[in-house]
Parts: structure tokens; sequence; C-alpha cells
């Protein structure tokens, strides 16, 4: 039995489709999406069409689906504020799926899937705790486990957007990592392929390299430099350096831009500035 699991494809659909020609060289017997393919990049509307053209494929929720339908849950209520500028690059997101959610809002958040001696994989895209409460490649063992539930045979996480292979004392431990903007210094995607054979489970992780120009010019002609707000600056330059930039920000800025103490496109710039990254629109 053959697995493959992809995960945050956030709207990068080059990758995607490097993805999708090496599964047709794999031949998986399941394909689980586990979540995040929207929102983040500049072709969400068509990754998510993709993925939900491919007959049989399992598609999983992840907090960036939870953070569309959000939207639509608040109608026009509540889309103004410094918080709302700071998110305000699932709203653009939202406005690509013109304002309709209805079919991510059916997604499952996990499931389970079986070898034949009943020893089970468990998905789910982050944890058993909390779709945006990951588990980390170095964590403390009681942490991960925490994290799990009733430890299954194995347990595929994704959301950090780092890949890794890790055995947790009865559980293997598997995390896809990213399609569509991986960090840890790599920039290809990744996706997992998950074998059962010889009675017993193994994994393995997958990377592919894919023309980045294309992403890269989607990024411009979608509109997500000019219109997703400087927090999609953040994100076009963690596609590119294939390295933590939003969560560093958001460390050093977020309470001050809440409290109004800075505004979020200054306190953006003066990050980028800081990096040695350019400001790509503004
Ligand atoms: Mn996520």
């Amino acid at each position: 039995m053959k697995i493959a699991i992809l995960s945050d494809i956030h709207g990068n659909v080059p990758a995607l489709h490097a993805v999708m020609e090496h599964l047709t060289r794999w031949q998986p017997d399941q394909v689980v999406v586990n979540g995040d393919t929207v929102n983040r990049g500049p072709a969400s509307m068509a990754a998510w069409q993709f993925v939900q053209r491919q007959p049989g494929w399992h598609l999983l929720k992840g907090n960036h689906e939870d953070y569309l339908i959000e939207h639509q849950n608040k109608g026009t209520v509540a889309q103004n504020g410094r918080i709302f500028s700071i998110n305000y690059m699932s709203y653009w997101t939202f406005l690509q799926h013109q304002r309709d959610v209805t079919a991510l809002a059916k997604l499952a958040d996990g499931l389970s899937l079986f070898a034949p001696d009943g020893t089970e994989l468990r998905l789910r895209h982050a944890s058993m705790k909390h779709n945006r409460d990951g588990i980390w490649p170095n964590a403390e063992v009681a942490k991960v486990q925490g994290r799990l539930g009733t430890p299954p045979a194995v347990f595929a996480t994704a959301h950090i957007h780092l890949p890794f292979v890790r055995q947790v004392r009865q559980t293997l431990v598997v995390n896809s990592g990213s399609v569509g903007t991986p960090i840890g210094g790599d920039w290809r995607a990744s996706y997992a392929q998950i074998t059962w054979q010889q009675r017993s489970w193994a994994a393995n992780i997958v990377r592919l390299a894919y023309d980045r120009g294309q992403t890269r010019q989607q990024y411009a002609t979608s509109g997500f430099l000019a219109e997703a707000g400087p927090v999609g600056w953040l994100v076009f330059h963690e596609w590119e350096q294939a390295t933590g930039v939003v969560y560093p920000w958001l460390a050093e800025y977020y309470e001050a831009v809440v409290a109004g103490e800075i505004e979020l496109e200054t306190a953006v710039t003066r990050y980028l500035t800081r990096q040695g990254l350019a400001v790509p629109w503004g």
C-alpha cells in the first residue's frame, strides 16, 4: 500500500504541478492533502480547484481554510481595525475565492487509514490539540506524545512547513513539509510517501525542484504583492528565502501594531530593510 501526503500547498500551482508529475510516476493507492491548500500564495483558487478535480483524493482542512471560513462567518462585521489589517491577506484570498467557501467548510479535520493488520495511519494538519498546534522535529518526547492522542502506528502532521520523519516511542511521526512554501533553507516542494509493505510502515520525504520564476511572476501578476497588504510582503519573502520571516516579524511587532504604537506598513518596511530584503511594493 502506497500513500502520498501533500500539505501546505498555499496557492503555489507550479510547485503543485511538480508534485503531481512525480505522483503520476509513483502511482500511490491513496493521496491525502493534509490542509492549507489555500491562502498565503498567489493562486489560491487555482490550487484549490486543482486538488478538488483529482478523483479519489482525500482533502483535509487546515488553519488557512479556517481563516477564509471565518471571513464568511463574520460577513461585513469587524472588517476594520488593526488586527484586520494584519490579517488582510486572508481577506484578499477570500475575495479571490469569490467569497464562496462552502466546499472548504465541509472539509474534515482529520482522517485515519488502516493497514491490513489494523494499525493506524492518523492524519491531522497540525496535531490532536488544534490545527495551529504543530509538532517540531526536535520537541521533547512528552510534548510530542501530548499532541498525538492515543498513539497510532503513524501520525502524519504538517503545518510547520518543515518536513521530517521521527520515531517517537511506538509512533512514526511524519511531517510532509510544504508543497508551496517550505522553510529550513530548501525551497523545493516536499511531500511524504508512506508505505505499508512486508508488514511494516515506512516513510520517505521527496523534494522536487520546480519553475520558481513562474511562481514569482504570479505573486506579481495576481495582485498579491500590490493588494494583499504588508504581511503579504513578508509571506513573499518567506517563500523566496525558504526561511521563517512571518513569525519573527509577528514576535517583534504584532503587539505594537495592535496597540497602535507603530503603523503596520512602517513595521513591515523596517523589518524587511533590517533583514536586507526588498519592500516589493508600497
Ligand atoms: Mn497551517
